[in-house]
């Protein structure tokens, strides 16, 4: 990185870019993170991280459907490195909104792929791709070279944005590169995915705000890591020597379930789990009550049930791998949601 790299951020108001913000900073970049027009923008996330104010960082207001706007950013910014990180992100909302999914999620890349095309070819491009696409599982554990079989509206528009960014990297020599990332929490990932709804929920249940805590699947498999880790990762990739596809995981898997044990033992609580299905009820050992129920509106008119990665090449080629246990990870984002819930100050 020369003295004077500018880079571009999509989606600064997202857990992704709040970090990735934080780290170019770090870095020394100067930084430009763009956000949409809406009512009540809400910049909580670098505002928790303290970098809302930091002399090198610049919002801008941006929306990634729009073409124009995407080579007016490139023009005025002058950015050389740009992370895509902006998206319609939520795998369940995809199925009530899949044209607005596939507006956003899967031609957005493209608006900015054309206008780096257009601006300036020798712009390195980051997309944020997603083992969602492996969807309905090929081989375990997933690979950059494992078939591809998305199971929601998101992860269809999401392929489709992976496939370009690999077309303009071949078609015009684009230093575009696409990161196949695993699922990556943190304490401030949406309330809407299920680690922070279950630690939030644990909070409020220890600090007696909330009974129950409503879930639909607890049988998916997922490979959870930390959000910070995987934005070092971003960063390595756009700093290889060869634009590429990596994956970013940690080559573990564990239920839904387990997370929420997880997250209970954290603040002393044991779970017993009773029932089948919709059925089921995770009961509190100690005092007999019911802390988790099945919701079936939770659940996925279709379902990935088992996500594990294989980041060997990124290890190998960046240098990377995972820092962070799923249990640290856990007790990290618990303790984060208690002292929200104590000062009153949750999103
Ligand atoms: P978030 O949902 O937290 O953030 C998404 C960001 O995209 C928000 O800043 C949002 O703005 C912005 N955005 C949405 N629509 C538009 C639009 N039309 N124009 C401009 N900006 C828009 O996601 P994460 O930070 O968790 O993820 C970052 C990226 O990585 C996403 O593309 C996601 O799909 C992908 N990904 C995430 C993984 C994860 O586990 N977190 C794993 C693999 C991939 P607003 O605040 O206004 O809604
Ligand atoms: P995912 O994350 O769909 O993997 O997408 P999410 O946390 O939403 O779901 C994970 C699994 O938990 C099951 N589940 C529930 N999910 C939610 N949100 N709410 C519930 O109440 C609930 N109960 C059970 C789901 O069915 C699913 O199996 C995330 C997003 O960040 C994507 O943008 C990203 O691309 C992928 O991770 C990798």
């Amino acid at each position: 990185m020369g003295k004077s790299s500018i880079s571009l951020i999509t989606g600064i108001t997202g857990q992704d870019g709040a970090y990735l913000a934080q780290l170019l900073l770090e870095k020394g970049y100067t930084v430009y993170g763009t956000y949409r027009r809406t009512a009540s923008t809400n910049f909580w996330r670098i505002e928790e991280l303290g970098i809302r104010q930091h002399p090198k960082l610049y919002l801008v207001e941006y929306d990634l459907t729009d073409l124009g706007a995407s080579i007016r950013l490139l023009q005025q910014t002058e950015a050389t490195e740009v992370y895509n990180l902006a998206a319609q992100s939520f795998v369940g909302v995809s199925f009530d909104q899949p044209m607005a999914t596939a507006q956003i999620t899967g031609l957005g890349p493209l608006n900015l792929l054309e206008a780096i095309r257009i601006v300036n070819p020798k712009i390195r491009f980051y997309q944020a791709s997603t083992s969602e696409m492996f969807g309905k599982v090929q081989a375990i554990p997933q690979c950059e070279r494992t078939p591809f079989y998305p199971r929601s509206p998101y992860g269809v528009a999401k392929l489709y944005a992976h496939w370009m960014t690999i077309n303009y990297r071949e078609s015009y020599d684009m230093f575009a590169t696409s990161g196949i990332l695993f699922n990556h929490e943190s304490p401030l990932r949406g309330l809407e995915f299920v680690t922070r709804k279950i630690t939030n929920a644990v909070a409020r249940i220890h600090l007696a705000k909330q009974a129950t805590l409503e879930l639909g699947n607890l049988n998916a498999k997922r490979d959870w890591g930390y959000a910070k880790d995987y934005v070092e990762g971003m960063w390595r990739m756009l700093q290889a020597d060869e634009p590429d596809t990596f994956v970013l995981a940690t080559h573990r898997t564990e239920t839904v379930r387990d997370f929420v044990n997880m997250a209970f033992k954290a603040v002393a609580i044991q779970l017993d789990w009773q029932g089948k299905e919709e059925n089921e009820q995770g009961i509190d050992t100690c005092s007999g009550k019911v802390l988790v129920k099945i919701n079936p509106k939770f659940y996925r008119p279709a379902e990935v049930g088992l996500l594990i990665g294989n980041p060997a090449h990124a290890q190998e080629k960046l240098g990377w791998k995972p820092q962070t246990t799923l249990e640290q990870l856990c007790c990290m984002m618990v303790e984060a949601d208690l002292r929200r819930v104590q000062q009153g100050t949750s999103f």
